[in-house]
C-alpha cells in the first residue's frame, strides 16, 4: 500500500479498495493504438481527519482532458432535460440583477449553458477539452479553452467582473487541486454569489454498490460531511445539499461565503442521515470493499455460465464507467464480443484496457443477443425504452449494480 496524504488537509488517508491497474476511463483506442496502454494501479483510501474518499494515485488531467475527451454530455435525453431545468432555475433565482454573469466548470459541449447563452445572459464556459468545447461553441456558448484553478478564475474575473454564479456538473470531484478551486473562487464570486455543483454521491457508491463510479477521472467521492468540512477549510460554508437523481444518485452543493446565506433545512438533514447511515465511517468503506469482490465473482460466474450455455451476450452503453467493471472483472472478448453505444466519437474505438470493440446501437440488433449486460445501468429507464423490442424478442436484461441480476 501507498502511503497518501488527504489532497484537502494534508492528513493521512487509509486506503479501503483495490481495483487493480487500469487505463483512462475515457482512453478509447484505436486498434492500433493497443500497445504502449497507459495504466495506474485505481485504489480509493478516506482521509483520517476530514473523511473525504479519494484516489490513492492521481492521473495527471492533461492525460484525461484534451482534444480527444470522448464523452458528450448531450447524449443522453435525460441529461439534456437536467441541464435545461438546471439552467432555468439559475435564470430564474440566480441571474436576476443588472446583467448577471455565470460560469460553468466543466461545460463540455454546452448542455447547460446552451439554454443560458439561448436567453442572452453572460456566461463563460470553462472546459480544457478542445473537441467537446468546439461543440458549446457551435451552440453559441462561450467557452474559454483552459483548466479551472486560482489563476484561470483571476484572468475570468480581470476580463468580465465577477460571477454571480459558478456551477459544475460532474467537474469538480475531477479536479485534484482543490486548494487553487477555492482561491480562485474566493477572486471570482460577487459578495453574495454561490457556487453549486452536483457530483456523484459517496452513499450510492458505497451503500448503492455503483463502485464503477471509481474510475481516473473522479478524484473524489463527496459526502455531505466531507464537503463542509471541505468548504469551512477553503473559508467558505457550505449552506444547502439536496439529492438529485442523476448517474444513480448524486448530490448538488451550494457553498457561499460565511454567513451569506441561510443554511437550508434539508442540509441539516441529510448531515444527520450520514451520520446515522455510518456513511463516513471505515467499518463502511471496508465492507464495501469486500462487496466489490463478491460482485466480481457473481457476475463472472453468471458471464461464463452463459457462455458454456451457448448464449451472446453484448454489453449496452460504453460509459466511463464500463472501463472499471470490465478491467477490475477481467471481462474480455471471450464473455462479451462487443458494446454499442450511441456516441460517434466512441464507436468504431476499442473500451480502454478490456479492449471489448464500441459500435453503434443498430448492431445490437442484428441480430439480438440472448443478453445485453447493462453497462449504462444509469440509464435503465429510457434505454429499456428504446429497446423494447429486444424484451419482446425474448432478450433479458444483465444489471451489476447494486447486485447481479438478470431481468
Ligand atoms: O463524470 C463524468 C460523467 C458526467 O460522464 C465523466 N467522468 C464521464 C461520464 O460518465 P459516464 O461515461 O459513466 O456517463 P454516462 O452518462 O453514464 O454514459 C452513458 C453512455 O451510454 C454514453 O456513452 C452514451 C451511452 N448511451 C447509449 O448508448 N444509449 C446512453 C443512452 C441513454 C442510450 O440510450
Ligand atoms: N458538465 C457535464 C460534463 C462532465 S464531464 C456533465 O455533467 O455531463 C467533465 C468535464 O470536465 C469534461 O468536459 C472535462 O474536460 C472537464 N474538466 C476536467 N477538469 C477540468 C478543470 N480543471 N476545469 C474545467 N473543466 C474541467
Ligand atoms: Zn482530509
Amino acid at each position: 500500500m501507498e502511503e497518501t496524504t488527504c489532497r484537502v488537509c494534508d492528513a493521512p488517508v487509509l486506503e479501503f479498495a483495490d481495483l487493480g491497474d487500469q487505463p483512462t476511463a475515457n482512453g478509447f483506442l484505436l486498434p492500433e493504438e493497443v500497445a504502449g496502454e497507459f495504466r495506474f494501479r485505481l485504489a480509493v483510501g478516506a482521509c483520517t481527519r476530514c473523511r473525504l474518499v479519494q484516489l490513492v494515485t492521481v492521473v495527471p488531467q492533461e492525460l484525461r482532458y484534451h482534444a480527444g475527451y470522448r464523452y458528450h454530455a448531450s447524449g443522453s435525453a435525460s441529461h439534456r432535460d437536467h441541464f435545461a431545468a438546471d439552467a432555468r432555475h439559475f435564470l430564474e433565482a440566480e441571474l436576476t440583477g443588472p446583467d448577471p454573469f455565470i460560469v460553468e466548470i466543466g461545460c463540455n459541449d454546452g448542455v447547460m449553458l446552451g439554454t443560458i447563452a439561448a436567453a442572452g445572459v453572460r456566461h463563460l464556459g470553462v472546459e480544457p477539452s478542445g473537441n467537446v468545447a468546439d461543440i458549446a461553441r457551435e451552440k453559441g456558448v462561450r467557452v474559454l479553452s483552459a483548466f479551472f484553478d486560482e489563476d484561470t478564475a483571476a484572468a475570468v474575473r480581470a476580463e468580465h467582473g465577477p460571477a454571480d454564479v459558478v456551477f459544475g456538473a460532474n467537474t469538480i470531484c475531477h479536479i485534484a487541486h482543490m486548494d487553487s478551486v477555492f482561491r480562485g473562487l474566493d477572486k471570482l464570486l460577487t459578495p453574495g454569489g454561490v457556487f453549486v455543483f452536483e457530483e456523484p454521491y459517496l452513499e450510492t457508491i458505497v451503500s448503492g454498490m455503483a463502485f464503477d463510479q471509481i474510475y481516473d477521472e473522479h478524484v473524489f467521492y463527496f459526502s455531505v460531511a466531507s464537503v463542509q468540512a471541505m468548504a469551512e477549510r477553503f473559508g467558505f460554508e457550505l449552506v444547502d445539499a439536496e439529492r438529485i437523481a442523476m448517474h444513480g444518485g448524486e448530490v448538488r452543493y451550494t457553498i457561499a461565503r460565511p454567513g451569506a446565506r441561510v443554511p437550508s433545512e434539508r442540509l441539516a438533514a441529510l448531515l444527520a442521515e450520514e451520520e446515522s447511515a455510518k456513511l463516513n465511517e471505515p467499518a463502511t468503506l471496508a465492507e464495501f470493499g469486500r462487496n466489490v469482490a463478491r460482485i466480481r465473482d457473481d457476475l463472472m460466474t453468471l458471464l461464463r455460465q452463459l457462455r458454456a450455455d451457448g448464449k451472446r451476450v453484448v454489453g449496452y452503453g460504453a460509459p466511463g464507467k464500463s472501463s472499471t467493471v470490465t478491467n477490475y472483472c477481467g471481462i474480455g472478448t471471450d464473455l462479451v464480443p462487443f458494446v454499442c453505444d450511441s456516441t460517434p466519437a466512441k464507436q468504431g474505438r476499442l473500451l480502454p484496457g478490456s479492449h471489448l470493440p464500441v459500435r453503434p446501437p443498430a448492431d445490437f440488433a442484428d441480430p439480438y443477443p440472448d443478453y445485453a449486460l447493462l453497462f449504462a445501468w444509469n440509464h435503465a429507464e429510457e434505454i429499456m425504452a428504446k429497446e423494447q423490442a429486444f424484451r419482446e424478442a425474448g432478450g433479458k436484461w444483465i444489471r451489476f449494480v447494486p447486485d447481479v441480476e438478470v431481468i
